[in-house]
């Protein structure tokens, strides 16, 4: 056999860690399908290009995003909300790739979450140094919808809080090919990433795609 360190398969982890009572990492869940979500992320940035947006309170936000999907989130001076326009292009946010669903789908099955379908997709790009600060996710209508949160390139440390912004977060290590799912009990918990360190990975270089799949309408 040959050594080749483009192929993740042969270094990954599988598996599960538990990280909540709804609320589970699949280690290299996506690693098959890496290709075809990659390609996935160009066609989608091809036409909504990743953009640092404002937040409410003034900052400009350190990691880079865009959308796919019938609802897009975006931040600016007057609030967070969910749009069906892309400010940025003036069309419509761009279709969700066929890879994104049928991952997003089988992987809330997979803990328990059966007949998940998407209609937003939150696509975050880091670089070393981006962080994510604690937040919960509320924008979205239906709190009984999982979330699907699907990491590639760089490793990150995931922080993984509680209910209450001040409660203890654990930290979580995610890999290229790892997906978080959490949902029910779990669904409102604070949580965010940690500066990003250099640690260039073989496919992305010194980047981490992440991609976080919701119901939002
Ligand atoms: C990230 N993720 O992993 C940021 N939100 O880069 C999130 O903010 C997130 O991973 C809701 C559910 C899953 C997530
Ligand atoms: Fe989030």
């Amino acid at each position: 056999m040959t050594l080749n360190l483009f192929d993740d398969e042969d270094t990954a982890q599988h598996g599960r860690d538990q990280i909540g009572p709804q609320s589970y990492v699949l280690r290299g869940f996506a690693l098959a399908h890496a290709d075809a979500l990659l390609q996935g992320v160009d066609t989608v940035t091809a036409q909504s290009p990743f953009r640092h947006m404002r937040t409410p309170g003034g900052y400009t936000m350190s990691v880079a995003l865009t959308n796919c999907g019938e609802w897009g989130w975006t931040t600016d001076a007057h609030g967070y909300r969910y749009t069906r326009i892309d400010p940025l292009s003036g069309q419509p946010w761009p279709a969700l790739p066929a890879a994104f669903l049928h991952l997003a789908h089988d992987a809330a099955l997979e803990v328990g979450f059966p007949g998940f379908t998407p209609d937003a997709c939150l696509v975050n790009r880091y670089e070393p140094g981006s962080r994510l600060s604690l937040h919960q996710d509320k924008n979205e209508r239906d709190f009984d919808a999982p979330i699907v949160s699907v990491s590639l390139g760089m490793p990150a440390l995931f922080l993984f809080g509680g209910n209450d912004r001040a409660d203890k977060a654990a930290r979580v290590p995610l890999f290229h090919g790892d997906v978080v799912v959490w949902g029910g009990v779990d669904r409102l918990r604070y949580h965010g990433v940690m500066p990003m360190k250099e640690a260039p990975h073989p496919r992305l270089g010194s980047r981490r795609i992440n991609f976080t799949l919701r119901k939002a309408g």
